[in-house]
């Protein structure tokens, strides 16, 4: 019960928002060490869900390769719900971040680059 404190459930999957800030890779591996990931956005529910007021890390980058985003999971970022004029590139910066923003809500990811320091949300399969 204590691995499952702080995780809220959301049919099929339990997500974790962290309290620490981490960059993007450290928080992945945090995440991994939970036995989860970073957080895989697969649709407008799960994003809406999602949704936090401040800054957090999702599992998608470009680091393999610059405008080729990807999830963690390794599936291809279909569903799109950047900023607009994002993902913009200004100044190396390749992994996404979530965060609510007042014109679109929804369209809440941006990029920036990965040593930044952030809070992050895991996601693991129950
Ligand atoms: O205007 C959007 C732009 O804002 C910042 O750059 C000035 C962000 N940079 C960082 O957070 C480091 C950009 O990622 C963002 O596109
Ligand atoms: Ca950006």
């Amino acid at each position: 019960l204590d691995s499952r404190m702080g995780w809220v459930y959301r049919k099929p999957r339990l997500y974790k928002f962290s309290t620490e800030k981490k960059n993007w890779h450290e928080s992945r591996g945090s995440c991994l060490k939970l036995g989860a990931d970073l957080v895989v956005v697969n649709d407008i529910d799960e994003q809406t869900f999602l949704l936090p007021y401040k800054t957090f890390w999702i599992g998608l980058s470009d680091t393999e390769q610059e405008g080729v985003w990807k999830w963690v999971d390794g599936t291809p970022q279909t569903e799109s719900f950047w900023r607009p004029g994002e993902p913009n590139n200004a100044g190396n910066e390749d992994c996404a971040e979530i965060s609510r923003e007042s014109s679109k809500p929804t369209q809440a990811w941006n990029d920036v680059p990965c040593s930044q320091t952030h809070q992050y949300i895991c996601e693991d399969h129950i």
